[in-house]
């Protein structure tokens, strides 16, 4: 059952903010944080996967409730045992005792555990009759502590909890942000772990855990990458057919298949949504796109200007048929008909259907009507970059427990990728040549690699 995995016992006080560095450390939204005093009523273990390994383990505990008593067992009893062997005395002597149920479980995980971290929220004065007893059993146990320095609110007693603690000589300590579960910071912290005196072989577990830390980060961003390319691939191929049986379509028809259309990219968009999300280890936070409110218009400045369009398109003309055209179907102010029908899907906007009507997208034939991306509308693949982008570099930045909603604002001013932030240039040729291939279907496999690759350096530069 215990695996050879490291573990990190967490003590403190209720409400400190161990179960939020916890859920920062271990990557996952699922671990219970709250804001009324003493959620967690039973230590739980949690552990950190990669490749569906444990790589280390953490154990939540509720904190001490009967610190006193146990201090007083040790000092009374000490001299008649060995080491550690007075709270094992303690243990057994209480074993019977509901009140020392919670108390026993974590001396039993700091016995067995490698190492102890003890989270202190420094916003709060220090108080020797509350935690001072605490701290002697922290002294008592000589085992590799790390002290970390939360502080939930303005007020900043550090120095106060400093001298403290180097009474009891626990002098190592740190401060943390458990809202901010970026990869610098929570190297930061597993680096802190280095600095307890540890013995070789836990020095080498950290190593460990240093390195694949730094590699499941590196994946995480390749995997994002592989989806964001197979989710354009999906939409550019995308095909809606609505059959009638009438001698013509009418209106209410073509409307109806204009939103199916629409409506179909965008399940294709969200899907992966939720599977880059699940990637990063958020499962229960709320995404909120605000970008659903902008209108079509709006929603094509994420994409190219009208002028690099006209240029990308005679540069990917000159590629396909080596002879240099502008072979874009832009229309009433930038806005082509299958970018609107497109972004429509994107953003479930009113204004892509009115568009859509207006123009007609869509073919017409054996009593069918068949919506599917236009090889010229290059937009459209430069509008779902960006809003795969926008959505990654959200999800990187909001950490684990920050339970409040990730939200994607509505105003272009607050996005990371703005209307003014464009791909390089040999990257926007790129793409467009790329959205060429995908949605004739030629070579789409090497095509969909390459696009990867390409979305992988664009991560790299922009958003880590
Ligand atoms: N503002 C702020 N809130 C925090 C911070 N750390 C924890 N919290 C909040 O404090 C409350 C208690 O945190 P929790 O991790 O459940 O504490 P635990 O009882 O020690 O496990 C939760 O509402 C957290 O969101 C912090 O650094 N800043
Ligand atoms: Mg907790």
């Amino acid at each position: 059952m215990k695996s050879n995995a490291p573990t990190f016992a967490f003590i403190g006080k209720p409400n400190n903010g161990k179960s939020s560095m916890i859920s920062a450390l271990t990557f996952d939204d699922r671990i219970e944080v709250s804001k009324s005093v003493g959620t967690t009523t039973k230590a739980l273990q949690y552990s950190y996967y990669y490749k569906q390994k444990v790589v280390c383990n953490f154990f939540d505990t509720p904190g001490f409730e009967q610190a006193k008593k146990i201090v007083s067992f040790i000092k009374e009893h000490e001299s008649e045992y060995f080491g550690h062997g007075v709270l094992d005395a303690f243990v057994s002597q209480y074993s019977e005792d509901a009140r020392m149920q919670k108390d026993i479980e974590i001396i039993r995980a700091v016995l067995a555990n490698d190492f102890i971290v003890f989270v202190i929220d420094v916003s709060q004065h220090y108080n020797q009759n509350v935690i001072g007893y605490e701290f002697e059993i922290l002294h008592f146990l000589k085992k590799p502590v790390l002290i970390l320095l939360n502080k939930i609110q303005e007020q900043d007693y550090t120095q106060e909890w400093k001298e403290a603690l180097s009474r009891y000589k626990l002098t190592n300590t740190h401060p943390i942000n458990p809202l901010n579960s970026s990869y610098e910071n929570i190297d930061t912290i597993y680096k802190n772990l280095y600095t307890v005196d540890a013995t070789l072989q836990q020095k080498q577990f950290l190593d460990q855990l240093l390195h694949l830390h730094k590699v499941h980060y590196q994946e995480k961003k390749s995997l994002s990458a592989k989806e964001i390319a197979g989710m354009i691939v999906e939409i550019l191929q995308f095909e809606s057919v609505v059959k009638f049986k009438e001698k013509d379509a009418d209106e209410t028809l073509k409307e109806g298949a204009l939103k199916k259309y629409q409506n179909g990219i965008y399940a294709i968009e969200k899907n992966n949504k939720t599977k880059i999300e699940q990637i990063w280890g958020y499962y229960q936070i709320k995404v909120l796109d605000e970008r659903a409110e902008i209108d079509a218009k709006q929603s094509v400045n994420l994409g190219l200007t009208k002028n690099r369009l006209a240029l990308i398109g005679a540069s990917v003309g000159a590629i396909g048929s080596g002879a240099a055209v502008a072979p874009i179907a832009l229309l009433d102010g930038g806005i082509s008909t299958a970018v609107a029908a497109t972004v429509g899907g994107l953003i479930g906007a009113k204004a892509a259907y009115a568009i859509g009507e207006k123009f007609g997208s869509y073919i017409i034939s054996n009593h069918k009507i068949i919506h599917k991306m236009d090889a010229k509308n290059y937009n459209a693949t430069f509008i779902l970059l960006k809003r795969s982008l926008e959505h990654l570099y959200r999800l990187i930045k909001h950490g684990h427990a920050n339970r409040e909603a990730i939200v994607i604002p509505k105003n272009p001013d607050s996005w990371h990728f703005p209307a003014e932030w464009s791909f390089q240039r040999d990257e926007e040729k790129k793409i467009a040549a790329f959205h060429n291939s995908i949605v004739k279907d030629e070579n789409t496999k090497q095509v969909e690699e390459e696009l990867c690759e390409l979305i992988e350096k664009v991560i790299e530069r922009e958003i880590s």
